[in-house]
């Protein structure tokens, strides 16, 4: 990714991260300004607001909605069946319990450069995704300054290389800041800054350190109060570690043990080790699409032109796909916290909608590539997060239902929080714990681990009898439904004329309470468990309703009634779960239900928020049809730079490639890295299938290496003209599979490796 100019707005800075620490240097000439992150820094607090009154109210919503008074119901959960106190805050909860995702400040620094020029020459700003590695340069008065920056795999610290081509010009300053709550302290050489966030009660929130180190060659360091100057040096090396207290009292001397751990190391060991370090997990997928071509132009220009001829630039679409894959590398790992709303990177104390993790899509699209591009153990964030969520989950279950099991509603955040959110609208939801089950489900398709299948059991089981312990018969068809519920944000028409939210038997849930059923009867069989309870699920699947019913109008139903809807157009299409990330629906063996779900997108309509867009791609590419997924894609990289809310279109990329609602939103990037994976290759329906949704602009020729399919195969093709010319699939035994390849599904064994 090359740029001639440095950034003009946040949106256009580079991401680097290591999965934990992240910093989005602007590349200023005059003045360089770096956003700095770190993933677990978060407002708000650990907090009980459940109402342990909810569930009296329960047996008379319920009543409501069973006589189709659902205004009433509505207007009774708004008041009994949401969460106590302030909630998510309207998604401005920075000073509330709830909290918010916040930065934590900035690094500026301030060039001092010859006098004579004042215009650079020759600019350049660039992102390697193969070394997770960024640069910037330009000449000034003769200088050629240079500047490299990433974020260490190694030793876990954030580091910048500033150099010039002639001894003794690089001259600077630099300080650390933030919107609030800070303080900035100097010794000879380090600089720091700390502070301590809001937790919304007493205001002794989460507190952070940020320390920065300065190795000077041929110069010297000169400290004021609040910064640290570089003077008449060659080269300066900035070291930044980072970290905060959360479920870490002892993190103050750690992050000093790390700083002095890569000063130790020194640059280029570093940087090799980093190097090392991210390849192992990046190397895993390449993908090349047509020809490769050196594409030159800047990337805003690059989006521009791919705006009006897609299929000149064959090579953008593996670059947003590579993109994904790399944002996940860097935004989470193994044993820390998911990716987020932004991911890792946020430059405001008040990130929109807290930065926090939605369950009602959003934090489980930031998972959906992860699997089948070969970053399997980058899943394992969102099992401890949902984990966690348990204890506080039971707790609302019994609250809110008098239910057995856990439960998680529309909003979480570090803080463990599942109560419903403050409005019925929206916060009533009762797919989040489900839908998260699937993600942890999905985990277990694809790798076979049979003691992760143990370790996630408990937490399958639980949502299984929280969903059992709620269903209500409805009157019409008998069929076991839950209530109240909503369809994620989406709203009706009563007969009354009056618009609901809150319902009965939204079809999410009942395709959510069925998949999970199934999972955890097959889960119980594999590890010879709780016959008599997976005896009571079989019976309880008989009497939910058929995960899709058809209107009369073609349609897949939304909700148990036909009911006229308020925005046809609306971004959610919860009821497509059952086509991804589900799969109860294929073109092949359920045609009826394909038909509805074909005529659901295009009533839907295809303009709509960033990851809105990026599950239609996916919905498409299910439905396998490989053109109007490659339409999807080409909306999604549409270059935008608007950053107000936009709940209802204007979906696109930013010129650093990160996704656009708008605002910018990272669930559009990783369903988009998925969305191309699908395309290439699916393995939901009992076999692999190579090339299920092939568009004609990529039917010239491609390889892929290092995908995965389910049961943990990996897989490897080339094509040309739109059929598959070579192939290898590949297991650690060799077995006998079925894949579907040029048409025709066959039976191959698999080659060991
Ligand atoms: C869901 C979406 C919105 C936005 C928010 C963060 O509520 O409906 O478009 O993405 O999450």
């Amino acid at each position: 990714m090359f740029y001639d100019k440095p950034a003009a707005q946040w949106e256009e800075c580079l991401p680097l991260g290591n999965g934990r620490l992240g910093m989005m240097p602007d590349g200023g000439i005059e003045e360089e300004s770096i956003t700095l992150n770190d993933i677990t820094l978060w407002s708000g607090g650990y907090q009980d607001a459940n109402n342990y009154n909810a569930h009296r109210s329960l047996p008379e919503i319920q009543q409501l909605l069973l006589a189709g008074k659902n205004d009433e119901a509505e207007a009774l959960v708004n008041k009994e069946f949401v969460c106590t106190g302030a909630g998510s805050g309207s998604g401005n909860g920075a000073n509330v319990p709830f909290g918010c995702y916040q930065t934590l400040g900035s690094l500026r620094i301030k060039f001092v450069h010859g006098k004579n020029e004042t215009a650079h020459k020759q600019y350049s700003r660039s992102l390697s995704l193969h070394d997770a590695i960024a640069h910037a340069s330009y000449t000034l008065d003769g200088v050629t300054y240079q500047r490299e920056y990433f974020t260490s795999f190694a030793n876990d610290v954030s580091v910048i290389r500033l150099s010039a081509n002639q001894k003794n010009k690089l001259n600077l300053e630099f300080t650390l800041s933030r919107q609030e709550r800070f303080t900035v302290r100097t010794t000879d050489s380090l600089l720091m800054m700390s502070g301590q966030l809001n937790n919304g009660t007493n205001g002794l929130g989460m507190q952070y350190l940020s320390v920065i180190k300065p190795i000077v060659t041929e110069g010297e360091i000169v400290h004021t109060d609040t910064s640290l100057r570089i003077v008449n040096a060659t080269e300066a090396i900035l070291y930044i570690s980072a970290g905060t207290d959360f479920r870490d009292s002892l993190f103050e001397g750690k992050i000093y043990e790390r700083l002095n751990n890569a000063v130790r190391t020194g640059y280029a060991n570093e940087r090799k080790a980093h190097l090392q370090k991210y390849q192992k997990l990046f190397n895993r997928v390449s993908l090349s699409i047509g020809e490769d071509k050196v594409n030159l132009l800047p990337m805003n220009e690059r989006l521009a032109a791919y705006a009006t001829a897609p299929a000149e630039d064959l090579d953008l679409p593996v670059l947003f796909f590579q993109f994904g894959r790399y944002l996940s590398i860097c935004s989470t790992r193994a044993g820390l916290l998911p990716p987020n709303l932004q991911g890792l990177w946020a430059n405001q104390i008040q990130t929109p909608w807290n930065g926090d993790y939605h369950l009602d899509v959003n934090v489980q699209m930031n998972h959906w590539p992860l699997e089948v591009v070969n970053l399997s153990e980058l899943n394992l964030s969102l099992v401890d997060l949902v984990e966690r969520m348990v204890p506080n989950g039971q707790r609302t279950a019994r609250a809110y239902y008098n239910a057995a099991g856990w439960t998680a509603h529309v909003i979480t955040n570090v803080w463990g929080f599942t109560e419903p959110g403050e409005q019925a609208s929206w916060g009533a939801a009762n797919a989040g714990g489900g839908w998260l089950c699937n993600n942890l489900w999905q985990h277990y398709e694809f790798t076979h681990d049979r003691s992760y299948l143990e370790r996630i059991y408990p937490v399958l089981k639980g949502s299984a009898q929280f969903y059992k312990s709620i269903l209500v018969k409805e009157p019409e068809h008998n069929w076991l439904v839950t209530a109240p519920s909503v369809s994620p944000e989406n709203h009706f028409v009563l007969p009354n004329g009056k618009q609901a939210s809150i319902c009965m038997g939204p079809t999410i849930d009942h395709q959510i309470t069925r998949e999970l059923f199934m999972n955890v009867i097959a889960a119980s069989k594999t590890l010879g468990l709780d016959s008599s309870f997976c005896q009571e699920l079989e019976k309880v699947v008989k009497q939910l309703p058929p995960p899709i019913r058809i209107a009369n109008d073609g349609r897949v139903m939304e909700w148990l009634q036909e009911y006229p809807e308020v925005e046809p157009e609306h971004r959610h299409i919860s009821h497509l779960y059952a086509l991804y990330p589900a799969s109860m629906i294929t073109p092949d063996s359920t045609a009826a239900w394909a038909q509805a779900a074909r005529k659901t997108l295009d009533v839907r309509g295809d303009d709509s928020p960033g990851w809105s867009k990026a599950y239609k791609l996916l919905f498409w590419a299910r439905l396998q049809d490989g053109n109007r997924a490659y339409k999807l894609l080409n909306e999604l990289l549409t270059p935008t730079t608007a950053t107000h809310i936009n709940y209802g279109a204007g979906g696109g990329s930013y010129a650093n490639l990160f996704s656009a609602g708008p605002p910018f939103q990272i669930d559009g990037n990783f369903g988009g890295t998925a969305g191309v994976a699908e395309m290439l290759l699916q393995s939901h329906a009992g076999f692999i299938e190579l090339l299920p949704a092939l568009p004609d602009a990529w039917r010239i020729s491609g390889d892929v290496k290092g995908l995965k399919a389910r049961g943990n195969f990996t897989v490897d093709f080339t094509w040309k003209e739109g059929r598959v010319t070579h192939y290898t699939i590949t297991s650690s035994e060799s077995q006998k599979i079925r894949i579907k390849v040029n048409g025709e599904i066959k039976e191959i064994t698999t080659t060991t490796g």
